[in-house]
Parts: structure tokens; sequence; C-alpha cells
């Protein structure tokens, strides 16, 4: 329970050690907006999953700056002494939206936190303090420079290996790297590229031996998932598909995947993604930390959701090293066993360094209660 003074807002822009292309697009740098809550307790940072277009989901930069600055920071305002508990009726007049209502609820959760001296992890329920440790592979020009990045990879030590495809980059090129590497976990992530006239395509991935394919039809499509899962052997895993608990329910229901990707700042923060967790493992289904090449600041949060006991597959939280040459916090460093630490310290356990933090800020605003 507190009550928020100030929401600081902060476009931030960091080159990326290499270009991340997906069926969707590509990204050369990551520009993301860093939220701080500011209590009369505690300060806290959040990290929004939106990028600068709608390309993977509706939102996008400059719309969640305008969420947060016109409804979300004031409801707060209005809402006085709150528990984090309480922001989902806070935010109630606010429809959708999840990824701009991440950044907020998370940061004041890391302030409540910060004011306890409680760790994210352990408020969260956290049953280990490392995490497994995969990584997802951009599509690259050749089938060459693929296997060349998967060798570089694995040499690191990461534990599964998710290849990017999309209509006419997928199975051969997939079937090179699993003839290369027989036994690795391996899976696929079409970002809804295809439709149910590709049944053919999954067909064939299907003799792969892939661990799941992800998210390969429409974004806002359960009926044709579900449709394409009694058609295949290998599980289908969503992603975009899944944007709140009540998804997660009637994407397991009706049989639309057998995975879930858990993104919380997809599904409107750490609570809910704790929901969808929490759902999962009721249905038996396995649930996996995904990303979106976060800093350091949502990194920590993704670390501490990825270390609850129903995440038993190996996410897409990766190092540091393999976003940024140099990440706005202490970089997150993997172990040559494929694992990473779960930040231990009060909130989210990292700060932004101010010198990184000030040379990637490319606008900041800061709105206060009055
Ligand atoms: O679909 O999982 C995705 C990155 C940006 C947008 C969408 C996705 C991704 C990734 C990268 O696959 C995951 C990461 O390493 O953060
Ligand atoms: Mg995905």
């Amino acid at each position: 329970m507190s009550r928020v003074t100030a929401v600081e807002l902060r476009l931030v822009g960091i080159p990326l050690v290499r270009p991340f292309r997906t069926s969707f697009g590509e990204e050369t740098e990551k520009v993301c907006i860093l939220t701080r809550v500011e209590t009369v307790d505690a300060h806290g940072w959040g990290e929004c999953v939106a990028g600068p277009d709608p390309g993977f989901s509706e939102e996008f930069n400059e719309g969640a700056w305008l969420v947060i600055r016109n409804f979300l920071a004031p409801a707060l305002f209005g809402a006085g002494d709150v528990a984090v508990e309480e922001l989902d009726r806070v935010f109630s007049g606010v429809r959708g939206n999840p990824m701009a209502k991440a950044a907020v609820i998370n940061a004041f959760l890391d302030a409540e936190l910060r004011a306890r001296g409680r760790s994210l992890a352990s408020y969260l329920g956290a049953d280990k303090d490392r995490v497994a440790c995969g990584v997802s592979v951009g599509i690259q020009p050749t089938t060459g420079a693929l296997l060349e990045q998967v060798d570089g990879y694995l040499a690191q030590g990461y534990r599964r290996i998710k290849l990017k495809i999309e209509p006419g980059r997928d199975v051969e090129r997939v079937a090179a790297v699993r003839e290369a590497y027989p036994a690795i976990l391996l899976s696929v992530d079409a970002n809804a590229a295809y439709s149910l006239d590709d049944v053919p395509v999954f067909r064939e991935l299907d003799e792969l031996g892939l661990l799941m394919v992800e998210q390969p039809l429409r974004y806002d499509d359960l009926v044709n998932h579900a449709k394409l899962q009694k058609r295949i052997r290998t599980d289908l895993c969503l992603d975009e598909s899944i944007r709140s608990a009540e998804h997660a329910i009637a994407a397991l229901d009706l049989g639309a995947c057998r995975i879930i990707n858990i993104k919380q700042g997809r599904v409107g923060g750490l609570l809910e993604g704790r929901r969808v967790h929490d759902i999962s493992r009721a249905r038996g289904a396995p649930v996996w930390c995904g990303g979106m090449l976060e800093t350091g600041i949502g990194r920590a949060v993704n670390l501490a959701l990825a270390a609850l006991p129903g995440f038993t597959l190996p996410g897409d939280t990766s190092a540091s090293s393999r976003y940024f040459h140099d990440d706005v916090t202490e970089p997150h460093v993997m172990e040559p066993d494929g694992t990473m630490a779960v930040p231990p310290g009060p909130g989210i356990g990292v700060e932004p360094r101010p010198d990184r933090l000030d040379a990637c800020t490319i606008r900041a605003e800061r709105f206060e209660k009055e």
C-alpha cells in the first residue's frame, strides 16, 4: 500500500549487437519506454515492451506514452493510497493497452517491494534462484549464416534454440539446423505469418522433432490454431494470441495450444503474468518466459517471473550480451551451464546506471500529482 507522487517516462534507444529480423519486421535498435514511479516511500522502475510500430501488437511507443500520460498516471494520482492488487480496478477505465499498463504496474510493484526490502522473485513465489536460458535467432540472409549463429549460441551454453521462420524460409533451414544438431531442444516462431492453407509446411516440420511451433497463425485467432493443432503432432505454443489470463483459459480449453509463452508485458504486467502461469499449471500446460529484447530493467522482471515453478522450459531470457554491447543496467550474465541468476536484491534488484541512462535517453517527461 502506497501513494504515487510522480511518474516519469523516458524513451530510450540502444543499438542491438546485430539486427533482429522476424516475419513482421527488422530491428537494429531497441527503442522503448522506461517508466519510473515515485511513491511517498520509494521509487520503482518498469519497462514497456511495445516497440516503435504496431507490428507485434496494436500498441506502440508513442501510443503507450499518451495512454500513460493522459490516463494511467492521472488514475494513479487520483487513487490515493493503493495496493498493487488494486491497480486493475484503478485502470478499469482503460480498455486493453496491456503493455502500457504493465510498464506502470510493474514500476509501482518495484517501488512497493523496495520499500519493504523484499525481492520480486520471492514476492511472486519463485522456487529457484537461477533460470535456464534459451535464445531466439532472427531470420538470417542464408542457411550458412543461420548455422554459424546457432553454433555460436550453443557454444555459449544456451539450452534451447528458437528459430524465427517465415514462408519460404522455413522447412529447409530448420532441417539444416536439425541435421547439424540432432539432439538439441529446437523450436520455431512464425510470428503469425502462416494460414491454415500451410498445413503441409507444418506436416514437414512435424518430422523434425521440434519442441514446439510458436504462433503460426493470426495474432488474434484461437479457433484456427485449434484446428491446426488437431492436424499436427508438434505442440503449438501461443504468444501474440494470449493477452490476458482469460485468453489463456480459452486457448487451453479450446486446444488452440499446449504450451504458453508468457510475456508479462504482453498480458498487462507481473500479476496477470502470474495468473497465466497459475492457470496453465493447473491445466498441466508447460509455460516459458518470452522476451521482447528487453533492456536490463525488463530482463530483471522476466528473470524473477521465470523462477516460478510452472516455468519448466528454457525461456527467451538471454544474456545482455546477446542484445547489447552496453545495457542500461549492469549486464545480466549467463554462465556456461546456460543459466542466469535471478536478481536477489529488493524489488527487481537492478537499477539503471545514471550515465548510461542519460546517454540513451531520447526524450523524458515527468508528471507530478497536483
Ligand atoms: O515473438 O517472441 C517473439 C522479440 C521481439 C518481438 C517478438 C518476439 C521476440 C523474440 C525475442 O523472439 C525474444 C528475446 O530474446 O527477447
Ligand atoms: Mg513469439
